[in-house]
């Protein structure tokens, strides 16, 4: 049976004194903010960022600050729920747009955060994984797990811009968030994994035990996942594919999960509430999207999210590719992960 609590006005003045002297709190009066009846109140509101807004003032952070005092060229997509300067875009999910200029570079690091770089607009650009190089082209997805060193160049014509989603909010919660710098890296002088091991699904080389690396594959070409959705697509409604360690089919990642989502022209997706929450991005199309009642009409590389348990309906007006990041893999070692049917 649910019973009002009682408030902090309840309780004398005197008494509220003493407490706050020896550095107690009454529980009963805050219990519910803590834990709410029957659902999460989230405080992330949904957020909606076009393109064609970042983009200029991304360019305009190029002409301000060279890249020597940014370290990370980034502008961070702040949860309205939460505020700008919020450094999320969810309860658990980073979102920032990066801009690197033609000849740049940004220097090696390594942090406990794990990062994942969706390329949203150019070429030539690349991130080098303790010493792979892993090209950047539109709609790929590119690993840059906690505790391995990546750095970024640019040998193209024309500045690159990228979505970086990282489990940032969780290590500052945890405050386990930090970083280390050192030396570009040797790049070694061999294609990817994506292009030399990983090339069909459901083949992976035979290896020694002794060699299995913990990322066998950190680029997802957007080249090999457009096909797979559209051949998807063709005999079904909405296609939508986890990325996965192509060695084991677990999540890419330790807390974050990606999928790569087709929606034909005229299709509804209606999926069922869901206790994580998601960011996704819109990799071509247009449509739109009534996160909790609230419309958000998006096209071509703009952004939007939706907290934990939101009613979630996405239109596409024409064929639309969206991916979509969420907190799965963290809420399933967390023992919570929940979904509930509309
Ligand atoms: O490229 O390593 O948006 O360390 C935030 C922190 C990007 C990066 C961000 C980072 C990076």
């Amino acid at each position: 049976m649910s019973q009002q609590l009682g408030t902090l006005d309840d309780l004398p003045q005197d008494y509220r004194d003493d407490m706050t002297k020896a550095g107690v709190a009454p529980l009963w009066p805050m219990m519910r903010n803590v834990l709410p009846h029957g659902q999460p109140q989230p405080v992330t509101k949904t957020g909606h960022w076009k393109f064609d807004k970042l983009r200029p003032l991304l360019l305009r952070a190029g002409e301000l600050t060279p890249v020597e005092k940014a370290e990370r060229r980034v502008l961070v997509l702040s949860d309205p729920g939460r505020g700008t300067g919020a450094m999320q875009a969810t309860s658990s999910i980073y979102l920032g747009m990066q801009l690197l200029l033609p000849g740049e570079t940004a220097p090696a690091h390594v942090h406990t955060p794990s990062a994942v770089r969706i390329m949203v607009e150019g070429t030539g650009a690349y991130t080098v994984v303790d010493g792979e190089r892993l090209p950047m082209e539109e709609g790929d997805l590119v690993l840059t797990p906690g505790g391995e060193w990546h750095d970024h160049g640019h040998d193209g014509d024309n500045p690159v811009i990228w979505l970086d989603a990282l489990d940032l909010p969780l290590f500052v919660y945890l405050e386990g968030s930090y970083a280390k710098e050192g030396p570009l890296q040797a790049q070694r002088n061999r294609p990817d994994a994506s292009q030399v091991e990983y090339l069909a699904a459901g083949l992976a080389p035979t290896r020694s035990r002794v060699s299995a690396r913990k990322y066998p594959m950190m680029r997802y070409p957007w080249a090999r996942t457009e096909p797979a959705l559209r051949a998807m697509a063709a005999h079904g409604e909405v296609a939508e594919l986890d990325y996965v360690n192509p060695e084991t089919g677990a999540d890419v990642l330790p807390t974050m999960g990606f999928t790569a989502m087709m929606l034909g022209s005229g299709d509804t997706d209606t999926p069922p509430l869901r206790s994580t929450s998601s960011a996704f991005h819109v990799i071509k199309g247009k449509g739109h999207s009534i996160i909790n009642g609230h419309k958000i009409e998006w096209t071509n590389k703009d952004t939007f999210t939706a907290p934990v348990f939101s009613e979630i309906t996405h239109h596409a007006e024409e064929d639309s590719f969206l991916i979509r990041v969420h907190d799965r893999p963290l809420q399933d070692r967390l023992g919570y992960y929940e979904e509930r049917s509309r």
